[in-house]
């Protein structure tokens, strides 16, 4: 198929597009190179070094043969959308391309401001390129697991059959998210659900968990082809974080009493789950939803795993409490939520094991000298 990975430049973008590549599609990144841009304005960087998005693909090539084409430009840039699409013709779309962090949306007006233009602008440009100029072609869109918020019943895939005054109808699950970013997820999914309705496209929203581990099969075939480990308190996600934190003697940064409970996957499945969707396209004209992690865990439960895991490794790692920069649900809260739609698919889950958490920890204590102490607590508050 010919597919286009948004966000490409990314940690889960440039994995997926490794991916897809090596399994003969023909695959073309899309990336404004933005997320570099935020790397310099907050000091921060990925704990590996990774590569110019040039040099990836050029190494790329050379180890694999195969090419991926790269278009450079932003995807509120309607003119550039539609050249790509003139010139790439893509049978899927599939958009990693905004930005992901909920403290960064919500740093200050301004960057909740940016946070929800970037997000639901480029959405809803892709959404009139497909229904203009390639009405058949898939979107594969990455939503998040925290669209759901922590509802106290169970969290069902996308959408929720109510019962009201003797009469039923379904309707899209209903959602509390916890940050600007988070908001921007769902009004993206309003926008895609109303296209498909109206339009007939075809359109899959992926509502994924925290992504964790930072190597795949394709990433580890040259040094070059490294994939980007966050860490710092606006990008760093929790498990990722607390390996990096652990590599450097830092102790665990649980926010608050740590019950908070999240779907989590491994980057691994990440990238076979956006394969099993291209190859699978959604119908036109409904929006198919799908719950895209593996298993679930409270910050509590990650940190005892990599403190234990790291001291094993002969370097412990002890775990503070610090006052929640967020506001959200902390206490031992209820949280069950279904993923069979991509598991029906053929998905087959690389659980959180000690393997894992093991190379991570060796890639961040062979990196240590580019983990900066002073960028672990740097999470704006929400108030
Ligand atoms: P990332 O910041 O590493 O990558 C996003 C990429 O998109 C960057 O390379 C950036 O330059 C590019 N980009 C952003 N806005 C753009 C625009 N307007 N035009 C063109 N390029 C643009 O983020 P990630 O961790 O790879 O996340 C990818 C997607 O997956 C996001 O939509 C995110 O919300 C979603 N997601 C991520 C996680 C996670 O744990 N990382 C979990 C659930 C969902
Ligand atoms: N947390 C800590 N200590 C830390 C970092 C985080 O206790 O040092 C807690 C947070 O308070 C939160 C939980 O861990 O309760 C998860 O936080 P996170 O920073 O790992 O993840 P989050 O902000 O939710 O965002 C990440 C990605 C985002 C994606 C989301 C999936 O950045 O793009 O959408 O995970 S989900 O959480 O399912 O919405």
């Amino acid at each position: 198929m010919r597919i286009i990975v948004a966000g490409g430049d990314g940690f889960c973008g440039w994995p997926t597009a490794l991916y897809l590549s090596r399994l003969g599609h023909e695959v073309a990144i899309v990336d404004s190179l933005v997320r570099r841009e935020i790397d310099n304005e907050l000091h921060a960087g990925s704990v590996t070094p990774i590569r110019t998005l040039d040099e990836r693909v050029r190494a790329w090539r050379e180890v694999t043969g195969r090419q991926i084409a790269v278009f450079r430009g932003d995807l509120t840039h309607y003119d550039f959308l539609e050249q790509v699409f003139r010139t790439f013709q893509p049978e899927a779309f599939v958009h990693f391309a905004e930005q992901r962090s909920a403290p960064y949306s919500m740093i200050d007006r301004a960057h909740s401001v940016y946070t929800q233009r970037n997000n639901v602008e480029g959405t809803l440009n892709v959404l009139w390129a497909i229904k203009d100029l390639a009405p058949d072609c898939h979107l594969v869109k990455l939503g998040t697991m925290g669209e759901y918020g922590t509802p106290n019943i169970d969290i069902e895939e996308g959408y929720l059959t109510v019962e009201h005054n003797g009469r039923s109808d379904t309707f899209l699950y209903p959602k509390t998210p916890g940050s600007f970013y988070h908001l921007s997820k769902v009004h993206d999914t309003n926008n895609i659900y109303f296209a498909c309705r109206m339009w007939g496209i075809r359109a899959t929203d992926l509502n994924q968990g925290v992504v964790y581990n930072v190597h795949t099969a394709e990433t580890q075939l040259d040094p070059r082809l490294v994939n980007r480990f966050d860490y710092d308190g606006i990008y760093g996600t929790a498990l990722d974080r607390f390996v990096a934190q652990a590599a450097i003697g830092h102790p665990l940064t649980v926010y608050g009493r740590g019950g908070q409970t999240r779907a989590y996957i491994n980057i691994v499945d990440t990238v076979r789950c956006i394969q099993l969707a291209c190859e699978h396209p959604a119908e036109p004209g409904k929006l198919r939803v799908m719950n895209q992690f593996t298993q679930w865990f409270s910050v509590n439960e990650l940190s005892r795993i990599v403190s234990r895991v790291a001291g094993e490794m002969g370097v412990p790692a002890s775990v503070e409490h610090l006052p929640n920069p967020r506001i959200e649900r902390e206490d031992d809260h209820y949280f069950h939520a279904v993923n069979t739609k991509l598991i029906d698919l053929g998905l087959e889950p690389h659980l959180l094991d000690d393997d894992t958490l093991r190379r991570l920890l060796e890639t961040a204590r062979e990196n240590r000298d580019r983990i900066n102490p002073a960028l672990i607590c740097t999470s704006p508050t929400w108030k």
